[in-house]
């Protein structure tokens, strides 16, 4: 059963399975292929922020509506000499902020993928921790064909994921792969059939849900942080400052400030 909670938002749906630890956010502009315009981005960043704040959430699901396209990257018929404009006539490129909030979210995204995930939409299924996808998939990069380029992580997360080599020819050439072609390349966790899709990656989400947050939850900020560098080392010592604030050595030194005395740490011992 799903639970709408996504009220007011106009190019997204919103769902939390209830029950399940699961949300599940769709692109819903399958007339455009699922492109976004920043309106897109903008409600995509509330509901991952949503998504992050529900500590019952544990996995989300990224995707888009219909079986023909994941996503086509960015609207090109809003695209001005700024970036993309729609409502307020200000040129963003707001979808940068969306990556980096994906790549920093304490909690696994798996970009389920069924038709075309090209331009922006390649970048956004490779920031996602995990990629399901149906054998109709198809992926590329399109902007040197559209005077665009992502050179942040669209470039060095696609060099990572599949080599400097290939990352070289996917966006020199421009070519599109198939689903069968990007599990050979390391673009994506598993192909599955288009009627198993969410099937699967369900699947794959109930069973992280199986294992510890926490364990989940470092090991997604270590995976990241060498790549990184000073933004990915902050995130994973974020978390061993919260896992150390539930230490009695922590507690002692906040609860004698509390009681204007100075902390007694003696009793805790320096590991070997
Ligand atoms: C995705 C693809 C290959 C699908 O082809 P096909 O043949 O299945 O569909 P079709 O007929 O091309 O598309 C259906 C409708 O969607 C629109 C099309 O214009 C078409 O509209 P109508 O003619 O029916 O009115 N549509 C599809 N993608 C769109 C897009 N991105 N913007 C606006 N309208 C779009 C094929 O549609 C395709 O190649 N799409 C363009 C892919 C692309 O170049 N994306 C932009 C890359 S740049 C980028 O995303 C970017 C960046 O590089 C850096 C920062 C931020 C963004």
């Amino acid at each position: 059963a799903l639970d709408e909670s996504g009220k007011g938002f106009t190019d997204i749906i919103y769902e939390k399975a209830v029950g399940e630890g699961i949300a599940k956010i769709t692109i819903n502009r399958p007339e455009r292929r699922n492109a976004f315009r920043p309106q897109t981005v903008k409600e995509l960043i509330r509901a991952f922020n949503d998504a992050r704040d529900d500590s019952y959430i544990g996995v989300i699901i990224l995707t888009g509506k219909g079986n023909d396209a994941f996503c086509s990257g960015g609207d090109q018929a809003l695209r001005g000499s700024d970036g993309y404009a729609d409502y307020d006539g200000f040129g963003r490129l707001n979808v940068l902020d969306l990556q980096v909030q994906i790549r920093r979210l304490p909690k696994p995204v798996i970009a389920m993928v069924a038709g075309y995930a090209v331009g922006g939409g390649h970048i956004l299924h490779m920031v996602c921790d995990l990629t399901i996808a149906a054998e109709n998939a198809i992926f590329g990069q399109t902007g040197p064909k559209v005077g665009s380029f992502d050179a942040g992580y669209g470039s060095s997360i696609m060099s990572r994921l599949i080599g400097p080599k290939k990352a070289r020819e996917m966006w020199f050439l421009c070519r599109f792969y198939n689903a069968s072609e990007a599990e050979k390349m390391g673009l994506v966790n598993a192909v599955v059939p288009l009627e198993k899709l969410e099937q699967e990656t369900v699947k794959w989400c109930r069973e992280i849900l199986r294992n510890s947050p926490t364990a989940i939850r470092v090991l997604k900020s270590s995976l990241n942080a060498v790549d990184d560098g000073h933004a990915g080392l902050q995130e994973l010592g974020g978390n061993a400052t919260l896992m150390f604030y539930g230490t009695d050595e922590a507690k002692e030194g906040k609860t004698a400030y509390m009681e204007h005395r100075k902390p007694d740490f003696s009793k805790f011992s320096r590991k070997p």
